[in-house]
């Protein structure tokens, strides 16, 4: 199995973090979809990241998916996600609120590098960062009114995403998503930081 794409990704780091504990074993490439598009086109013509290239040569794309699939290949030994009902319901709706502020925050962060700054239409951008803090601050509630477990035993899928979109946000945008505002948020992130699987694919390459 090959996962493509590049860590700076929030999808693909949520993806490669999951799979090392899902012990699942796959070979990580890193191709941009921007600097090396060719090359990530003649892999998967759509140039999402990130793609994962099966061990029959298909190819999936969108981190939720791939996932679905990792989680098949790995029951019924390891999962990620809690199989009560209550639980995977609170886990869904984190990793959803993670995934709105990730999809928001790499709107924003794609308005202002790929559009030049005259074309930028500031409503817009108030629009999509209004989002984003919506999303973060109901993360930050939620740490703090059910906190998430950050060990290796008891992560799971919701606090995976919530870590990963913590590491995003602070490299590419924490003049908007100030540290200081989430500080149970903050402090699970740094926690999950430290787990091995974390450590083995930095957000940076
Ligand atoms: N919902 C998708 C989002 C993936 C996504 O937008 N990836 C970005 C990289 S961060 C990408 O492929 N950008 C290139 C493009 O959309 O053209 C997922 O969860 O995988």
């Amino acid at each position: 199995m090959q996962l493509i794409g590049m860590l700076d990704s929030p999808y693909v780091r949520r993806v490669a973090v999951s799979l090392q504990l899902l012990g699942l074993p796959f070979e990580h490439r890193s191709i941009s979809v921007f600097r090396t598009f060719e090359q990530f086109h003649a892999i998967n013509p759509v140039v999402k990241a990130p793609s994962l290239v099966c061990e029959d040569g298909e190819v999936l794309m969108d981190s939720t998916l791939i996932l679905d699939y990792a989680e098949a290949l790995a029951a019924p030994r390891k999962s990620l996600m809690p199989k009560g009902l209550p639980e995977r319901q609170h886990a869904l709706r984190l990793i959803g609120l993670a995934l709105a502020a990730c999809d928001k925050g790499v709107q924003m962060v794609y308005e202002r590098e790929l559009r030049p700054a005259e074309k930028q239409h500031a409503p817009w951008l108030d629009r999509v960062r209004g989002q984003l803090l919506a999303a973060c601050s109901a993360l930050e509630a939620e740490q703090q009114r059910r906190p998430l477990e950050a060990s290796v035993q008891g992560i799971n899928q919701a606090g995976v995403m919530m870590a990963i979109a913590w590491a995003m946000l602070q490299q590419k945008l924490p003049e908007v998503v100030r540290a200081a505002d989430y500080p149970a948020w903050r402090e699970f992130s740094t926690q999950a930081e430290r787990l091995d699987a974390f450590i083995a694919y930095p957000p940076t390459e």
